[in-house]
């Protein structure tokens, strides 16, 4: 029995067939620009403004000519261009495209766009090629938002999560669970067709086994969220302590080079300082605070207003203590404030701490993530390193290893969770087949909209208004 069609079935949507242009490199001098063609027109527009060996329409698809690109208006010439051709469904938006490399100029690049216009393009929205592609059926969904995730890729990770989102493994995945899904369904809608004749009781048992097994699949995937936002967004780490700990030490250790200053003075930063560094691909951006204790000067208290803020958006805290000092009760006040995060401590200054006094420190932290270290020697700086990133990377277990890095994929997976939930929970209920259903399709629906299977306008634009124009 096929399952029911749905409300915003993606079938309901389809590209526009004008012509679309725009400049599709950055803004600025660079040795070339390009000026891109998408529709139906492209090659009897690019026909209009180009003189050379051969006329667009009648290149071959990916061949390129050279040529000049002239004025319409005064028929004069604009500049000397290369033109590509690729013919449709072989292009990025599987309609007919021309590409104008041209002299990376923003006047050059401006005149020609302007040609194209007057000769009947229409200028492009923010990721209209993109769209299209998406629209023409060439990527889906998941795949047109890794687009914009390769272009902002700041890291060898965040590239490499965006890559596997591009080639469609998640894609994949997630319409396997589809199809999983879809067979339950199936299975369920015969049950309720059988029902009235009394032939076939539904197996329940059978179909939560395979409800459990997609809710562990999905569950993964959810789990990799965590890594897969900092893979892409990169971690947030606070240094905090009590005033002349060490912590603008640490951070200089961190990045290696004095940016923040040191004195043996207590009080010595008074605003956070905010730096970023590479671990291991992975973007850190690293934030010193202001010395924490009770205070009643002004500069100081916000110094510590602005450091709890910091605290508030950390992935990780770092607690730095002074190993040559006893606890004071503002660390025991400043360890209330951050155990409902993740933090670790390091125990500093161990250059110049007695044995003892380590071990009597250890036994106080013995539940807590605790490094030793120097920040003013170096000591125990890279294993702190590596610790800040295996706190939250490698930890996926999802098949493959594959990540999801995406607030609106996770939202989604989320809601499709709960979704099964309800019809697990309507199945030990003995509820009618039929609210079982529902509870799957919406799940099914969940799913369907991460890779674009269902969409509405709503969807689209929130999702392509984060292009830029001319990708
Ligand atoms: N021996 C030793 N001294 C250190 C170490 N780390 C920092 N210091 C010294 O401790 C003093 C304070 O260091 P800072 O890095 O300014 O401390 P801070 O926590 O940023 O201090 P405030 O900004 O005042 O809160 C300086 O004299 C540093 O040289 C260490 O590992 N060993
Ligand atoms: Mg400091």
């Amino acid at each position: 029995m096929p399952v029911r069609q749905f409300p915003h079935e993606k079938k309901n949507f389809k590209a526009e067939s004008d012509t679309i242009t725009a400049i599709s490199t950055p803004p600025g001098e660079g040795g070339i620009g390009i000026v891109r063609l998408s529709g139906n027109n492209s090659f009897k527009i690019a026909d209009k403004l180009f003189v050379g060996k051969t006329l667009p329409s009648q290149m071959k698809s990916h061949t390129v000519c050279f040529g000049k690109l002239m004025d319409t208006t005064s028929n004069g010439l604009l500049d000397e261009v290369l033109v590509t051709v690729l013919r449709s469904p072989n292009s990025y938006t599987c309609e007919d495209m021309v590409e104008i490399s041209c002299h990376g100029g923003g006047l050059v690049l401006s005149k020609i766009l302007e040609q194209t216009l007057t000769c009947g393009a229409r200028l492009a929205n923010p990721g209209e090629f993109t769209l299209r592609a998406f629209l023409n059926g060439r990527i889906d969904l998941a795949q047109a938002e890794a687009v914009v995730d390769i272009i902002r890729a700041k890291t060898d990770s965040s590239l490499k999560v965006a890559l596997q989102n591009l080639e469609g493994k998640l894609s994949k995945k997630l319409n396997h669970c589809r199809e999983r899904l879809i067979d339950i369904l199936a299975e369920i809608e015969l049950g309720v067709d059988f029902i009235e004749e009394d032939v076939e009781e539904l197996d329940r048992k059978k179909i939560t086994k395979k409800i459990t097994e997609l809710e562990i699949d999905i569950k993964n995937l959810l789990d990799s969220y965590v890594e897969g936002r900092i893979l892409r967004e990169g971690l947030n780490v606070v240094i905090v302590g009590s005033p002349n700990v060490g912590k603008s030490s640490l951070l200089n250790a961190l990045l290696g080079k004095d940016r923040a200053i040191v004195t043996p003075i207590p009080g010595t930063t008074r605003d956070t300082i905010e730096e970023f560094i590479n671990i291991r691909g992975i973007l850190v951006r690293l934030v010193d605070t202001a010395g924490f204790h009770i205070s009643k000067n002004k500069i100081e208290l916000e110094g510590i207003r602005r450091a709890k803020v910091e605290i508030d958006k950390a992935d990780l805290v770092v607690w730095v203590v002074d190993l040559s000092k006893k606890l004071s009760d503002n660390e025991r006040k400043l360890e209330e404030l951050i155990s409902k995060y993740k933090y670790l401590v390091a125990l500093n200054k161990i250059d110049i701490a007695s044995s003892r006094t380590v071990k009597k420190m250890l036994a106080e932290f013995k539940k807590r993530d605790v490094m030793r270290i120097s920040a003013l020697q170096s000591i125990g700086i890279k294993k702190l390193r590596d610790f800040i990133i295996s706190s939250f990377i490698g930890k996926t277990k999802s098949e493959n290893n594959l990540i999801i890095s995406n607030l609106r994929h996770k939202q989604l997976l989320e809601k499709s969770l709960e979704n099964l939930r309800r019809a697990k929970e309507s199945l030990t209920r003995d509820m009618s087949p039929e609210f079982v259903a529902l509870d799957l399709r919406m799940a099914l629906d969940s799913i369907g909209e991460i890779v674009g299977k269902v969409v509405t306008d709503d969807i689209l634009n929130r999702i392509f208004s984060k292009f830029c124009v001319g990708k």
